[in-house]
């Protein structure tokens, strides 16, 4: 194989072997902009109050509700938006996040990390806490976190949404999504998203609520342009 036969085949080989195993390029890129908010229509039903029936001093210092539905002036809070299906586009921030446990409920309830991103757990209860991801695709971490253990740093290496349950506290709930690529964001309060410098193209973005499932809808980017994309939840 002569030198400059060589130059040209081994990046394709490489890019070939790449892409055939669906993993994600990032590199600068020129894009635009998927922006909107999430709304929910039909009535709220009241935030149920949680029941502390366990370290009572420590735990139920203030009230606790049920956060799987959380609506503001009919806006959805805690909905993850993503796209899973994008070969290339801006480099994946392995930004480190940390999931706090204050008062034993997780702080954020739904928190969103990059694959392979250090995960802090924080125990600032001065209780045990035991950490149980009900995973399929990252392996199942179920782990005790004794009160003098103050953080505890973990990884998760594949795409995935995952529940997160406490074995010791019943009522502790909450949900990690793991992003493959850099193009997600997870709802607050005013229910809005915004996925910035996505390749220009037509996408399948993912709208996933814990209780009202997922919505697919199908949008397309162009270049230096914002798609506007409102969603709506029925309850
Ligand atoms: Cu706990």
């Amino acid at each position: 194989m002569n030198r400059r036969f060589s130059s040209l085949v081994v990046p394709a080989l490489i890019m070939t072997v790449t892409l055939a195993f669906g993993a994600y390029q990032g590199a600068a890129a020129a894009g635009g902009t998927i922006s909107g908010a999430v709304m929910f229509k039909g009535d709220v039903p009241k935030p149920k109050k949680l029941k502390v029936t366990k370290d009572k001093k420590r735990c139920d210092k203030s009230p606790k509700f049920d956060e799987s539905l959380v609506v503001k002036d009919g806006k959805l809070a805690n909905v993850v938006v993503y796209i899973a299906e994008v070969k290339g586009g801006k480099k994946l921030e392995k930004k480190a996040v940390t999931l706090d446990q204050n008062g034993c409920v997780y702080q954020p309830h739904v928190l969103a990390v990059a694959a392979g991103a250090d995960v802090t757990i924080l125990n600032p209860d001065k209780v045990l806490h035991n950490i149980h991801t009900y995973s399929k695709v990252n392996k199942p971490m179920n782990r005790a976190q004794p009160k003098f253990k103050k953080k505890l740093k973990v990884k998760f290496d594949k795409p995935e949404i995952m529940e997160v349950k406490c074995d010791v506290h019943g009522w502790m709930s909450g949900w990690i999504f793991v992003a493959g690529n850099p193009y997600y964001g997870v709802t607050g309060e005013d229910g809005a998203f915004s996925l910035t410098d996505v390749p220009a193209g037509k996408y399948q973005v993912q709208i996933w609520h814990e209780k009202l499932g997922t919505q697919t809808k199908e949008v397309e980017v162009k270049a230096g342009e914002t798609a506007k994309l409102d969603i709506e939840f029925a309850g």
